[in-house]
């Protein structure tokens, strides 16, 4: 298979020892999935921040936000008769899912793009209220119309939902509560409006009819979205047959509008393909890579929290170069360079 990812040889750029814990008590357990974007000159990363709390002997112990906005602890007997805890990162007790780890969102700022550090004065992005209740994960960042828009994972006991806040200087932020509600995640709004239109691509996933396809939906104000169609499904037999989800915002070429995405396999190997939609009628999709363009190879990839995943939700570009940000194993943030061009020549156009 081809794999077109210029892997960084600094690879992982950042491990979870890299962060500090958010209080006392918690522990670091993965740093991934960043989204990211340029501000004041420098590269930044709002990056997924995984937590847990230590061990207690027989236990397992699930942190959650509660009611008054601070962390609680839900304790689990591990021998519980009613305890399915086969996947490192969610578990079913007495009928309800939960997740082992608690996600938050924290700046980290780049000269160079490869070394990050956390710059005074940003605080982290924590999750609130009831939907928000097992953390906020995986953030797109789309910069139109004069701000940031940040569309991240919200995750409760009430679903998967995709919630909106949008910043201009990253210290103050407005929230537009859940844009996309229960199943959904993987939402990158595109950065410029289409005849007079937002667009998103998102993520809803269904049990029974339909599967885990990608939609574009169209909105007069990034908000209020409408006109939801399904332009990606799940390949039968291909390294995408169980699940596809949207990367960051789309790349404009004059091609089309070309997205990076993700795809697992029934063995829950993720590898990144790429998608080619119309530049004036984004529903349309023109190609669609029938080999993935990155799989998981390399150490940090194939074995961490959660083995066998390359998973992106952020890039920079520079001309034909796509700089992107991925999380490995779900432990790891790491980076790869792209030649758009390259890319291209893989989907035929
Ligand atoms: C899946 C994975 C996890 C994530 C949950 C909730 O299980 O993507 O990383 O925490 O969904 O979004």
């Amino acid at each position: 298979m081809a794999d077109l990812a210029k892997r960084f040889p600094e690879n992982p750029l950042l491990r979870p020892a890299h962060v500090h814990p958010s209080a006392a008590g918690m522990q670091v357990i993965c740093l991934l999935n960043p989204g990211v974007f340029r501000f004041e000159g420098k590269i930044w990363l709002i990056v997924r921040v995984a937590e847990n709390t230590a061990a207690k002997e027989g236990m397992i112990l699930i942190p959650v936000i509660n009611e008054e906005g601070k962390t609680s602890i839900i304790e689990i007997p591990e021998k519980h008769p009613e305890l399915i805890n086969t996947d490192a990162r969610v578990l079913r007790f007495q009928g309800l899912d939960y997740l082992t780890t608690l996600s938050h969102l924290r700046l980290l700022c780049s000269d160079d793009g490869i070394h990050f550090h956390e710059p005074e004065g940003y605080e982290p992005l924590f999750g609130k209220g009831m939907l928000e209740a097992f953390g906020i994960e995986d953030c797109r960042v789309a910069f139109l119309e004069g701000k940031y828009w940040l569309t991240y994972t919200a995750v409760s006991s009430n679903g998967v939902t995709v919630g909106l806040r949008t910043t201009t200087d990253w210290k103050t932020f407005e929230s537009h509560g859940v844009i996309f509600p229960p199943h959904n995640k993987d939402c990158a709004i595109f950065e410029e409006k289409v005849n007079g239109m937002f667009y998103a691509l998102h993520r809803p996933s269904s049990v029974d009819l339909g599967g885990n396809f990608i939609w574009i939906a169209e909105s007069p104000d990034g908000i209020h979205w409408g006109n939801h169609q399904c332009i990606v499904k799940t390949r039968k037999d291909h390294w995408d047959d169980a699940r596809v989800g949207a990367g960051a915002a789309p790349i404009k070429t004059d091609k089309g509008w070309l997205e990076i995405y993700h795809g697992a396999n029934y063995k829950h190997q993720y590898c990144l393909g790429a998608l080619l939609l119309d530049l004036n009628d984004p529903k349309k999709v023109i190609a669609r890579s029938k080999d993935p363009l990155m799989v998981p190879t390399e150490d940090y990839e194939t074995s961490g929290f959660f083995g066998n995943v390359v998973f992106t939700n952020g890039h920079i570009v520079d001309g034909d170069t796509i700089t992107l940000y991925y999380g490995a194993a779900d432990e790891f943030v790491c980076a790869a360079k792209f030649s758009i061009a390259e890319i291209l020549k893989t989907l035929n156009v």
